[in-house]
């Protein structure tokens, strides 16, 4: 038994408002959905991060010169790691993630594929400022980098928090490339999270999968659907599971009574303006040098100096 899980769950259910942490949505199914959700025609986020990014790199080995270090949020065996280090060629990669199992694995795979490369992995919960070795804080040009919009997945005020705490991690004379996802037509954001071939039901819906299999819960699949909402106060889209009739779950030793209509919240994924973002950064002690963005405005790329 997962004891965390069925903790955060317990804990979750019991709230007014019955809310999940984002993080259980990414079990191995969960992360291949998620894999599955980016090639959609609907999801826009990646695609329109990666052309932006084509831009950004020539101009960055410019500000960065010769002896650049990186140091990514999130361990990145990924392909957008890949063309970053492709592209900057640095002396030394830094990732920093929870997971040590993934980090492990990627710190394997880049130092194979990139043996000029220094990579490291520094397990770490970046909620927290991070130590990072000498072969990042050597170099003249240290890069701190986080895509993906993974920004707009903290809750109420932890985007703000992590800035923060990476400005500590990163030190002085340090930069750092956001990916952040802009707001935009309401209609584009809720087809975003809502593809038409169903991937984000799926995602959505598989952390009630896992509760069944991993926490022996009993749960009436159909009584629940998968929904994206726009939340335009807050500038996010909401997403979780909405009960179609009345239903319960039992999970735990315990029961809880879903009225229809009412929601499981399973995630939110904050929208920012340049404005909003650079309100958000500055408080944090970083000022802007840059901002990248697409033809329509969807992306924002953002160099942010120490
Ligand atoms: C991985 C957090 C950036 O918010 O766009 C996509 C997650 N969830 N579709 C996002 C997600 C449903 C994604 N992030």
């Amino acid at each position: 038994m997962n004891e965390d899980f069925l903790r955060d769950v317990l804990e979750g259910l019991k709230r007014p408002q019955p809310s999940l942490p984002a993080k259980w949505l990414y079990d191995q199914t969960g992360s291949e959905l998620f894999e599955e959700i980016t090639q959609t025609d609907d999801y826009y986020v990646t695609r329109t991060e990666a052309e932006v990014m084509e831009e950004v790199y020539p101009e960055l080995r410019a500000i960065c010169g010769e002896d650049a270090a990186i140091a990514e949020f999130g361990s990145g065996a990924g392909i957008k790691s890949r063309r970053l280090i492709e592209e900057m060629k640095p002396s030394a990669y830094v990732m920093i993630d929870v997971a040590e199992d993934f980090l492990r694995d990627s710190e394997k795979r880049l130092r194979a594929d990139f043996p000029a490369v220094q990579v490291t992995g520094v397990v770490g919960d970046f909620h927290n400022a991070v130590k990072l070795p000498q072969s990042f804080e050597g170099a003249t040009c240290r890069l701190g980098f986080f895509p993906g919009s993974t920004i707009g997945n903290f809750e109420e005020g932890g985007a703000q928090d992590f800035l923060s705490k990476s400005r500590e991690t990163l030190g002085d004379r340090s930069r750092f490339l956001v990916g952040v996802d802009l707001v935009k037509d309401e209609d584009v954001l809720l087809a975003a999270y809502d593809d038409d071939e169903g991937v984000t039901r799926r995602f959505t819906k598989n952390v009630l999968v896992r509760m069944k299999t991993e926490l022996d819960a009993e749960i009436d699949l159909d009584a629940f659907e998968a929904i994206a909402l726009w939340n335009s106060d807050a500038e996010r889209i909401e997403l979780g599971n909405l009960a179609m009739s009345d239903t319960e779950i039992a999970v735990g030793g315990e029961r809880f009574q879903f009225a229809k209509g009412d929601l499981l919240h399973t995630e939110n994924s904050h929208k920012f303006t340049e404005a909003s973002f650079t309100r958000i950064a500055e408080a944090s002690g970083w000022k802007i040098a840059k901002m990248w963005t697409d033809p329509r405005q969807w992306f924002g790329v953002f160099l942010l100096e120490a």
